[in-house]
């Protein structure tokens, strides 16, 4: 086998749901070679940050996430959404659910870093009632991040000081986003929006709930990654300012831009008074930045296994940062 293949580039072009049983193809190496080869691999550094609804503080708010970067980086994002059938159940029931149910499956063989079939398999074993919209985003050895997303948690790449990459949300109208459900009526994984996109060292990840991004302009996302030094000071001052925003009755926010263009608006005397709808949008704001780094990996069969060790614990701890807020 040619010495070249040895080598891994960070951008293969992204294909398809098949996939090679291992990134790591069986290497012939002479055994006279006194050298090891290296080959890079891609892994997320994550950080993330949770604020509840000014009103659901008590309760720890209806957002839930988890994420874990053993295996290169794996984080979800899920919303839960209230207003159904069922009012006196919380709807964080079903959004934590949903996430502790995903990070168990990580590791099972049938999801295969496959961010849809974990849905999938999260949803079904999932028993609380409601519903909720929800992203999971895996990223691979090669540098691919692949992202299932339902309803309208968000995520952005930015590359040099530009967004280079967003996801559009799903919605049947205006504020009512899919969501996955306990209803039939509701969304399933096959519903998912599914992409990947090739990610490069350096690149920045900003995923978040719709707390964040009906409060927070893509000039404002920029530059206050621009400016911060780690991922977690990153997702802490988004959160903030996303906040800050969201009880601002005068910020003239996304979300209310939004509403303005789908015909929402005060009534037509009060605009002729100068009044127009404007200001932020209360609710769960839940954050997640990833810096994508590349390692140098000795070609090694023992490599992996050195990397992989503690992996179930750090996931169970990752579950237990994402219900800090519980009761
Ligand atoms: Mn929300």
């Amino acid at each position: 086998m040619a010495a070249a293949s040895t080598a891994s580039r960070l951008s293969p072009p992204s294909r398809s749901h098949v996939r090679p049983r291992s990134l790591r193809p069986p290497l012939r190496r002479s055994r006279f070679s006194p050298v090891r080869a290296a080959k890079l691999e891609a892994v997320l550094s994550i950080g993330s940050h949770l604020i509840p609804h000014p009103r659901k503080a008590a309760s720890g708010g209806e957002d839930a996430f988890f994420a874990n970067s053993d295996d290169s980086g794996v984080f979800a994002i899920a919303d839960g959404v209230s207003g159904w059938a069922q009012k006196d159940v919380n709807p964080a029931l079903f959004s934590r659910e949903l996430m502790r149910n995903s990070s168990s499956f990580l590791k099972d063989e049938e999801v295969n870093g496959d961010p849809q079939i974990l849905l999938m398999k999260a949803h079904a074993a999932t028993s609380s009632i409601r519903s909720a919209t929800v992203i999971i985003a895996v990223l691979e050895k090669t540098g691919t991040l692949k992202i299932a997303s339902v309803g309208d948690c968000g995520l952005k790449v930015i590359r040099k000081g530009q967004v280079m990459f967003s996801i559009c949300p799903q919605e049947h109208y205006f504020d009512c986003p899919y969501q996955i459900s306990s209803e039939a009526a509701g969304q399933t994984y096959q519903d998912a929006l599914v992409c990947s996109v090739n990610l490069m060292d350096g690149d920045m990840i900003v995923s978040g709930s719709d707390g964040l991004f009906d409060n927070i302009f893509d000039q404002e996302i920029i530059s206050i990654i621009s400016e911060s030094s780690g991922v977690n000071e990153a997702a802490k001052a988004l959160a903030e300012l996303a906040r800050k925003h969201s009880v601002d009755v005068t910020f003239d926010s996304p979300y209310s831009m939004e509403a303005r263009s789908r015909n929402f608006d005060v009534p037509w005397w009060k605009k002729l008074l100068g009044a127009k709808l404007i200001g932020g949008k209360m609710d769960d704001i839940t954050v997640v930045v990833a810096q994508v780094k590349t390692v140098a990996v000795l070609e090694d069969e023992g490599g992996d296994i050195e990397e992989q060790k503690g992996n179930e614990q750090s996931i169970a701890v990752a579950v237990a940062s994402a219900e800090q807020n519980e009761e």
